[in-house]
């Protein structure tokens, strides 16, 4: 026992309470509480640290370590305490206690010990043993659970983020990282930690579990380290490695499903609608677009997202699924993101690729059944067809079906979306094709309804009829080159006058024998009206030889009024 801790107690007065028991030859040791698992004894050149209450026989305390507030540290066997100590801690476990009695020529012997230790005094030591260790120890490694997939451990120059409890050897917990709510981050193999922690994470998988045990000299050794770590204290850890990357890491891309066939792969500047799960290396999810029920959207390649993405949906196809890794220099770097992304995070995307397209992109035909015909669908003709609508995804929107008839539209009057009037033009009656229609040729960034925005839209078309159109304006236009004197022809009864019934017999007539066809589209007796409003200029029921006018007379002159 060093003289200099003796002396930080003073006792001015002591008398004896209780009887001298009588001499002993030997320390007399008193095991009253040893632990239940006792991984080490201590040995002669071992270094401890222990709590003592150092009494007389009487009962009389003449020294605590609990007063100074640090344990005692001394080597074991080597004459560096009294005798009686050096013998008395030998095959003591950490937590045990005891109670060693030291006859004086194992302690202060008849010299005693300044005021406070009289001559021949036996000495009686409670003694808590706090940590042991040798010089020859080594970082000592015991992983508990590995993952059975490990694509990859630690290696120098690594870089880490992992969970730990760290406690002293008689259980104190020292420090843990759960504590801070957030993973303890740090390079491997670079001298940011303490050499026991460097050497114990080499090799960890993310998701293994180690415990690690110390020594002082690959710790804090003498100084210790704040509040919590003494000098010379043996550190146990408890790891789980919870992600990993190096700063040379690149995205990495698996494949998890590709559809059976891939006409195209995106490239830079497509714009692309994904759903993704996104977790971290460990398994946790941090986000998933599916929650939001909606897509994510972005054009890749033009530095729109994160760099990580920008590459890792480079060269999919339409209904891929892959699995994008990124290293946080490609994701969200040192800072994080939010809430839910921690500094030096790894992300991993699930990615489902619904659909892509670039702005460049025009309709894209596919003809499934193919026909012959002389004449086939073009703007301004009437048509009736079934369709089939959905996205790109397979997901069902709309169909012809939900109605009793097919749909019929005139082409080029800007009754269907600009992609729909296109896909359906050059058609033969009985032709069946597969139209691909880019969201700007649909329904926009903003979508419509059912359709999501920037959607790629499938239709399915059947074209069921086919009434060739009339040019924009026109009502009826003769398929030869009509009579010379058309008032004449008009006015059966030669009476000057045509009314109604006379004009719609003549047209209908002309009609029936392929001189002339009306407006497709409308009821013809509704054209034929409208004509004849047109034509009756007084509005009195009757078409007189002035008002007779054809509409290439009446653009000409209306074209001269302009011109005038
Ligand atoms: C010494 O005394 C203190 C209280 O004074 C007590 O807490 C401690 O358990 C005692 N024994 C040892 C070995 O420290
Ligand atoms: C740390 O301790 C907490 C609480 O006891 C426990 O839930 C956690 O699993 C421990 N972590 C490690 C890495 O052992
Ligand atoms: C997503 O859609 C499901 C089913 O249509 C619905 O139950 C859920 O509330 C929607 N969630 C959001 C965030 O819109
Ligand atoms: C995302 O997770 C959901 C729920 O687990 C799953 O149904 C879906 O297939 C996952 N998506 C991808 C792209 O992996
Ligand atoms: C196309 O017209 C030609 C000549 O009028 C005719 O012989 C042929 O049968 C027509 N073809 C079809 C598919 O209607
Ligand atoms: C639309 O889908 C139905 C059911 O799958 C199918 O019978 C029909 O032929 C499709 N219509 C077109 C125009 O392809
Ligand atoms: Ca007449
Ligand atoms: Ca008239």
């Amino acid at each position: 026992m060093q003289v200099s801790l003796l002396l930080s107690l003073c006792f001015a007065k002591w008398t004896f309470i209780v009887g001298n028991p009588g001499p002993i030859e030997d320390v007399v040791i008193d095991r009253y509480s040893v632990p239940e698992h006792c991984t080490r004894e201590v040995k002669t050149g071992d270094f401890v640290r222990y709590h003592y209450n150092g009494t007389f026989v009487d009962g009389k305390q003449f020294d605590s370590s609990h007063d100074r507030g640090v344990a005692f540290f001394v080597q074991v066997g080597r004459g560096r305490q009294i005798a009686g100590m050096d013998k008395g801690l030998i095959g003591m476990c950490v937590n045990e206690r005891r109670r060693v009695t030291i006859p004086p020529h194992l302690a202060y012997g008849s010299q005693g010990a300044g005021d406070m230790i009289k001559a021949d005094a036996t000495l009686i030591l409670d003694v808590v043993l706090l940590d042991v260790w040798n010089q020859a120890d080594q970082t000592r490694t015991h992983s508990s659970s590995r993952p059975r997939n490990c694509r990859r451990s630690v290696q120098k120059s690594d870089f880490v983020r992992f969970h730990f409890n760290g406690t002293l050897l008689d259980g104190t917990a020292f420090d843990s990282s759960y504590g801070r709510h957030q993973t303890q981050d740090s390079l491997v193999g670079e001298g940011w930690l303490i050499a026991g922690l460097e050497e114990g994470l080499l090799g960890m998988c993310v998701g293994e579990r180690r415990s690690l045990s110390v020594p002082p000299f690959h710790a804090y050794g003498e100084k210790g380290y704040g509040a919590n770590v003494p000098p010379h204290a043996t550190l146990l850890f408890d790891l789980v490695l919870e992600d990993l990357h190096n700063s040379k890491d690149d995205v990495t891309v698996e494949t998890l499903a590709l559809p059976q066939s891939c006409a195209r792969r995106s490239v830079s500047g497509d714009y692309i609608r994904y759903h993704y799960n996104g977790t971290f290396l460990n398994g946790h999810a941090f986000d998933s677009s599916y929650r939001r029920n909606q897509t994510y959207n972005t054009y890749i390649g033009l530095g729109y997202v994160i760099a990580g993405m920008d590459k890792g949906l480079q060269g999919v196809c339409v209904g891929e699924k892959r699995r994008i890794i990124m290293p946080p220099h490609l994701a969200y770097g040192q800072h994080g993101a939010g809430k839910e992304i921690p500094g030096s995070a790894v992300l991993v995307f699930d990615v489902h690729v619904v659909d892509f397209h670039n702005p460049s992109d025009s309709v894209e035909i596919q003809v499934t059944h193919r026909l012959e015909c002389n004449e086939s669908s073009a703007v301004d003709d009437f048509i009736q067809y079934h369709y089939n609508c959905s996205l790109m995804d397979g997901t069902p929107l709309f169909s012809s079906k939900d109605y009793q008839t097919p749909q019929d539209v005139t082409l080029g009057a800007d009754k269907v979306i600009d992609g729909l009037d296109e896909g359906l033009r050059g058609m033969c009656v009985g032709e069946k094709r597969r139209v691909l229609v880019p969201p700007h040729l649909g329904h926009g960034e903003r979508g419509a309804g059912d359709v999501p925005g920037s959607a790629v839209l499938v239709f399915e078309l059947e074209l069921m009829s086919l009434h060739k159109g009339l040019p924009p304006g026109y009502l009826f236009v003769w398929l030869d080159s009509g009579p010379a004197d058309l008032f004449k022809e008009l006015d059966t009864n030669h009476d000057q006058e045509v009314p109604l019934e006379e004009f719609s017999d003549f047209i209908a007539l002309q009609v029936t024998e392929g001189r002339g066809r009306l407006k497709p589209g409308v009821e013809p007796a509704v054209v034929i009206g409208d004509m004849f409003k047109n034509q009756d200029r007084n509005q009195d029921g009757r078409i007189t030889a002035d008002e007779l006018k054809l509409k290439v007379q009446e653009d000409a002159e209306n074209a001269l009024h302009e011109e005038l």
